[in-house]
């Protein structure tokens, strides 16, 4: 299905309108912009977690200083996140309402963020790991506690992403965007008919050198269990094993493991067959209408990509501030429309395209099959050995 909201014109007023994705070759171009925007723009004043358009009333609660709640005391803020997972233009705002200087880094699996986090002190302030990983982080002590002082906007939060296993009243994380794993595919390749997780991981013989499966473990192993007809859950030795000899057995029919070219990949032709997130395969359809989304019959997976302040980052008040923007209604709007994946801010839906809004393959009914995955000590450990032995 081929969404035009981007012409909402009503949508455009209130959101504006992004011109390209901030991904892996973008957002270097986008770090320059961002220090000059950063000179620029600055009134005075603070940013609550209002709109871009509304400056925050005296006694708002988060008013103050706009570097107070800081261990290093420089109005600096570094986020890292997923690869094309923002607009261009909410980072550029808020650097201009805020006057901080925003560096906005990519990274494109849960492992290599993990990788990242573990090998020492770091100096990030938000990282947005998926939700399956929290219990990790938590055990590892690798994340801090949210400045709750500083965020009136978690009252915007839909319940289902409070009241979680992961983080029960997201004293940790706040809620980003979340979407699901799925295939995405060209009709005039792959035929209309696309239905089944057979297409992937059993692709057909004139698919070869066309299809890529996700390099993130989670999706890899709990989708190909899917397939086998197995819990996407299992631990069991048996169950991994099978999924580690299907994965390398369809190897060599595939273009290769990617969780960050697939996107363009799909809209160039070049790939025609993709597992991947609902949120990118539709970046991808934006660019090319013969790519389309589904979610398996035979079920897939859920999931909620949640900001985090590491434990000891040095601007901690800054990022509570930023969580709070994001939080707001227009914010997540904007940010939605642009990446298509589900907003956790149920009261921006009113300013997204309904295209969006009613597409079961961005927000799902409830009887859609979706698993979201746990990961935690030896069953982390163990998906990790099979992973490591199907691209290694
Ligand atoms: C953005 C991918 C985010 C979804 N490109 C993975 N959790």
């Amino acid at each position: 299905m081929v969404r035009a909201g981007r012409e909402d014109p009503e949508l455009n007023m209130l959101v504006g309108q992004p011109d390209r994705r901030v991904g892996r070759r973008s957002f270097l171009r986008t770090a320059g912009l961002l220090a000059a925007a950063g000179v620029a723009g600055y009134a005075g004043g603070t940013v609550a977690g209002l709109g871009d358009d509304q400056p925050p009333a005296r006694g708002t609660p988060g008013f103050g200083p706009l570097t107070s709640g800081n261990r290093v005391d420089e109005r600096v803020l570094n986020i890292y996140n997923w690869s094309d997972y923002i607009d261009e233009r909410t980072i550029p705002l808020y650097q201009a309402q805020s006057n901080l200087r925003i560096n906005y880094d990519v990274y494109s699996s849960n492992q290599d963020l993990l990788a990242k986090m573990r090998a020492g002190p770091t100096t990030y302030d938000i990282i947005v790991p998926s939700n399956n990983f929290v219990p990790t982080y938590l055990n590892l002590d690798l994340i801090e506690p949210l400045r709750h002082d500083l965020m009136p906007n978690l009252a915007n939060i839909d319940r289902e992403f409070v009241d979680t296993d992961y983080d029960p009243g997201n004293r940790f994380t706040i809620p980003y965007q979340w979407g699901t794993t799925g295939i995405g595919f060209n009709r005039q390749r792959a035929g209309e008919g696309v239905d089944s997780w057979a297409a992937v991981f059993e692709p057909a013989a004139d698919m070869g050198g066309h299809v890529t499966l996700l390099r993130e473990a989670t999706d890899l192993i709990a989708c190909a269990l899917i397939h086998l007809g197995k819990s996407p859950n299992s631990m069991e030795d048996a169950d991994l094993a099978e999924v580690v000899k299907l994965v390398r057995s369809v190897k060599p029919k595939l273009k290769g493991f990617t969780t960050d070219t697939y996107i363009d990949e799909l809209a160039a032709d070049e790939t025609w067959l993709a597992q991947g997130w609902s949120g990118d395969v539709f970046q991808a359809q934006d660019q090319n209408a013969n790519v389309s989304y589904v979610i398996p019959k035979e079920g897939s997976l859920r999931f909620v990509d949640v900001m985090c302040v590491p434990k000891g980052a040095p601007h901690p008040g800054n990022a509570a501030r930023f969580m709070n923007y994001v939080l707001h209604p227009r914010v997540q709007a904007r940010i939605s429309s642009y990446v298509s994946y589900g907003t956790p801010v149920s009261l921006s839906k009113p300013l997204l395209p309904p295209e969006q809004t009613t597409d079961p393959a961005i927000y799902p009914p409830a009887s859609t099959k979706l698993t979201i995955v746990t990961l935690t000590g030896q069953k982390l450990q163990k998906w990790q050995a099979a992973y490591d032995q199907i691209l290694k």
